[in-house]
């Protein structure tokens, strides 16, 4: 029933071009950076990773914007430098995932240039327009993800034209099939450059109906991502992931289910909402609250029990650095850090690492707006202040959950700007980067990289942990998180405690047993009774055979 691919048992990885490596001193992260650290991947044991994108943009959203989807971006390097990085991760099992931004282009893209120039020309459609209000203003009062009007106007067509997010991120216009033909060309261009599949940025928005202002899921989106699915990605040995803000258990297998030939697995942000206010947003403190980030998680482990895929994790470039916002990152930051994995890793799915949560790197706590570099920081900023916020209020928030969080450069040594440059950052290094780094932690005995190859490899040897089926602990349990894993007459039985304090731990009479460890934080364990008590953030995973 089961038909076993590749990235079942692969943990993928995900690079931040900008923020990874940087080889000639521009104080920018490269490609020709990237690869010489290839060996911390291979090290790590990583089946795959998603690269942030690296085409030609002027990087008004850090390449989210691109402008040439088949050209590099000069500072990270050349096509020969992309061909050069994909063969030699190839040689050291690792995929290249692309991330595949076709929501919306640059401003700059040729189409767009083309489009702004004349209602005639072809690739007008390629784009949203629509006439301006009666009165020449907008057509109506829809706003942007990032702050202001969704639309802006161009004076050579008089129009103005639909962008979800900035004005420099015009988005596509899906329902014009030329468009949807040069984006298959193009992504099958780059899979027989030799890519390993393609994480899709917010796809759960191709199918809009901005009108009825239906952005997320709209009517059109399945057609067109089976289309896509005939037209490009049928009889490859690829994987993708999509992104989908929206997507809940109610939709989940639209896109993952085994019968429907669209995307392997989504990525989905039910347990990350979890973390925000639920009226006043990402940039309002809201202390973390673990029953419902759990309820999220173990939602959809049952709704991938017989079909579909889960994509797990915690990071990414939008989001904080997550021994910080779930945990401490303070005095218990390397258990903690741990911890988290273990409860993340050992579910069924496939993981991804965010690079530098490895090592358990922390939020970077600026605390001057000018420190920040995100336009979606800088932009709701602007917002909230002329809404009457305190700017220290604001800062807070951001500090919490703002995106250049996750940005700072990656640390791999006590040297300095922590070995990532030898020229001035692009953005500043997280303070306490002498401290903590790749070289300090794989000297550490509580190595925070030793523990996340651990897991890796624990997932590609048991078949209890790639296939098993969940089974939710303690589900209303505010302090730990526990589960079982089961496969034939093998299981495994996990528990993380996410508080600072010591917790006795009630696992029902069932799970109770005897058997052999696979990883743990603290002492080893071998056995489970009703006395059962976690040190602060402290974490386990034992077989049961
Ligand atoms: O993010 C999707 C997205 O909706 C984000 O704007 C998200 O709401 C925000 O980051 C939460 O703080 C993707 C990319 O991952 C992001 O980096 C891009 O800025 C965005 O799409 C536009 O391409
Ligand atoms: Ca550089």
């Amino acid at each position: 029933e089961r038909t076993e691919r590749w990235w079942h048992r692969a943990t993928g990885y995900q690079i931040y071009p900008r923020s990874f490596a940087d080889s000639n001193g521009d104080g920018v992260g490269d490609i020709p950076g990237i690869i010489s650290r290839l060996g911390h991947l291979a090290d790590l044991g990583v089946g795959f990773v998603w690269l942030s994108p690296v085409y030609a943009s002027p990087m008004v959203d850090n390449g989210y914007d691109i402008a040439d989807y088949r050209d590099i971006a000069p500072e990270f390097g050349t096509l020969a430098d992309m061909d050069r990085l994909i063969a030699e991760a190839r040689e050291r099992g690792i995929g290249i995932v692309m991330d595949l931004v076709v929501n919306h282009s640059s401003s700059l893209h040729a189409w767009f240039q083309a489009a702004r120039r004349s209602r005639e020309a072809p690739e007008h459609d390629y784009y949203i327009w629509r006439d301006p209000a009666p009165d020449g203003g907008p057509p109506d009062d829809q706003r942007a993800a990032f702050g202001g009007p969704a639309w802006t106007f161009v004076e050579e067509v008089g129009r103005y034209y639909f962008h979800y997010f900035s004005p420099a991120q015009p988005d596509l216009n899906w329902q014009t099939r030329a468009l949807r033909e040069e984006v298959y060309d193009m992504m099958r261009w780059w899979l027989d450059r030799g890519i390993a599949g393609f994480r899709m940025d917010v796809i759960s928005l191709i199918g809009k109906d901005v009108d009825a202002r239906v952005y997320e899921e709209g009517p059109d989106l399945h057609r067109f991502l089976q289309e896509m699915h005939r037209e490009v990605l049928a009889g490859r040995d690829i994987v993708t992931i999509g992104e989908s803000w929206s997507v809940s258990p109610d939709t989940g297998l639209l896109y993952c289910g085994r019968d429907r030939k669209e995307l392997d697995m989504v990525f989905e942000f039910s347990h990350i909402r979890e973390g925000w206010h639920p009226e006043r947003g990402k940039f309002a403190p809201k202390p973390f609250e673990l029953a419902g980030f759990k309820r999220a998680l173990f939602a959809w482990q049952d709704l991938t029990r017989h079909d579909g895929w889960h994509a797990l994790f915690l990071s990414n470039h939008d989001l904080p650095r997550q021994v910080s916002f779930y945990a401490d990152d303070q005095e218990h930051r390397r258990a903690a850090a741990r911890m988290l994995a273990t409860v993340l890793h050992l579910l069924k799915g496939t993981p991804f690492i965010y690079q530098g949560e490895e090592i358990g790197m922390t939020n970077a706590r600026f605390d001057r707006i000018d420190q920040y570099r995100d336009l979606e920081t800088l932009n709701h900023f602007e917002e909230q202040i002329a809404l009457g916020v305190p700017p220290e209020e604001f800062i807070l928030g951001a500090n919490r959950n703002s995106r250049d969080n996750s940005r700072t450069p990656m640390q791999w040594s006590s040297g300095a700007n922590a070995g990532f440059s030898s020229g001035t950052p692009w953005i500043e290094m997280n303070p306490n980067a002498e401290r903590i780094n790749v070289e300090q932690d794989m000297l550490h005995p509580e190595s925070v990289f030793a523990h996340y190859r651990h897991l890796v490899r624990l997932r590609r040897d048991h078949d209890v942990i790639s296939f098993g089926e969940t089974e939710p602990l303690l589900m209303d349990d505010p302090a730990i998180m526990a589960f079982q894993r089961r496969l034939g007459g093998t299981r495994v039985l996990v528990a993380g405690n996410f508080t600072g304090e010591e917790q006795h731990v009630n696992l029902p009479d069932t799970v109770h047993g005897e058997g052999s460890c696979l990883i743990a934080s603290h002492s080893a364990r071998e056995r489970i009774g009703p006395d059962l008590r976690l040190a602060p953030f402290e974490s386990f995973a034992l077989l049961i055979e």
